[in-house]
């Protein structure tokens, strides 16, 4: 039985202790907000003690690992208090603030021998994953080219109201997923160019994001995102796929509707499934996050490095700071070695 504990227990933070219920030998029995109240509401839903002080609550407990389901400015210091106590690591996404803090994390738990996993888990979406899984197997050949496309709508700002005034949106929260789900197509990333600007005049980041990528194999992807689109049928939070190979196209188009054409055509429906506790339009989202959290439990069951780990998501995160140095300079940017 592993035994962790969360740290964070915000909006998102319940999706992810609902996951934790649906995974075999883990256990999760400890709880921690620096808000008492929230701790408490987390603890009684889901069976566990609350702390009001992570650093207290990791010397209180007998823990494998922690799970930090905070906003990025917090995860630094978690992260590097849960190394020094010998423990293994979630983080959720965006990993950080700065890719200094973000290499400073990867050390620190490697220091500790530890596993660090991002929680970056849209490339973890059943229906993402079916496509990452058709590309990688070579059913369109090689691919050369992809566009990754979310555009929405949807009121973000009433769940995670920080979304509408911090200083950084789109690219950050959002665009992090998009930008990984292009890397996990088509491989790593040579240069960027990025375009960004705010369409909402109630929010004070960027709402529109459109990114052109260069990848190492050669492949050029475009990865454009909005929540600034009002269409209807509303599809978030659908990431839609087209990606161009040499032997044929594959799309992954609205309504979990995937799309693979050679000489005919293969249309499968790969809709996530409705978990128990989950709800329309999130349960793609929520069902990754059972996924991704059943994904950290094998990869330290079988000592091996989780596919979404930090080191993995040190490139995600450069394509973040590239994008938004380049739509800030008008530049086109060479982001091997950051
Ligand atoms: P939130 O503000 O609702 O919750 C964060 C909680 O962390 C708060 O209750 C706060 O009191 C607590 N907290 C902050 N610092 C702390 C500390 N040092 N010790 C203890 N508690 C602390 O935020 P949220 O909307 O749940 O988002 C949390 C993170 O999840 C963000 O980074 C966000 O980007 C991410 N998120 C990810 C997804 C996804 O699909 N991966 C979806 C939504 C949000
Ligand atoms: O915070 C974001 C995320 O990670 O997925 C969707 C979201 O909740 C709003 O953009």
């Amino acid at each position: 039985m592993l035994n962790g504990a969360l740290i964070g227990c915000g909006f998102f933070a319940q999706n992810q202790m609902h996951g934790w219920a649906g995974i075999d030998d883990v256990t999760i029995t400890a709880v921690c907000d620096r808000d008492s109240a929230k701790a408490e509401a987390t603890a009684t839903r889901f069976g566990a003690r609350a702390y009001t002080d992570a650093a207290a609550m990791i010397a209180a407990e007998r823990l494998d690992f922690v799970d930090i389901a905070t906003t990025v400015a917090s995860h630094r210091p978690l992260v590097e208090m849960a190394a020094g106590a010998g423990l293994h690591v979630i983080c959720q996404k965006p990993f950080a603030e700065t890719m200094a803090d973000a290499h400073a994390m990867v050390a620190a738990v490697d220091e500790a021998g530890k596993l660090l996993m991002v929680h970056e888990n849209f490339r973890w979406q059943s229906a993402v994953r079916a496509a990452i899984a058709a590309v990688r197997g070579g059913a369109i050949g090689t691919p050369f080219f992809g566009r990754v496309t979310f555009r929405s709508g949807y009121d973000v700002y009433a769940g995670q109201p920080y979304l509408a005034t911090d200083e950084r949106f789109i690219i950050q929260d959002l665009g992090i997923h998009i930008l990984d789900i292009a890397r996990a197509l088509l491989g790593d990333v040579v240069t960027i160019s990025a375009t960004a600007r705010r369409v909402n005049p109630k929010i004070r980041g960027e709402d529109v994001a459109t990114m052109l990528l260069e990848h190492e194999g050669g492949a050029t992807s475009v990865v454009d995102c909005s929540y600034a689109t009002r269409r209807t049928p509303e599809t978030f939070p659908e990431t839609l796929l087209e990606i161009d190979g040499d032997l044929g196209t594959l799309r992954l188009d609205a309504g979990y509707r995937l799309v693979i054409q050679l000489e005919g055509e293969v249309i499968r429906d790969v809709a996530p499934p409705l978990l128990a506790w989950a709800e329309r339009p999130w349960h793609n989202i929520q069902e990754s996050v059972q996924i991704i959290q059943q994904h950290f439990v094998d990869c330290l069951r079988e000592g091996r490095e989780p596919e979404t780990s930090g080191r993995d998501n040190l490139k995600t995160l450069a394509l973040v700071e590239a994008a938004y140095a380049s739509a800030r300079d008008r530049s086109r940017i060479d982001v091997r070695g950051w």
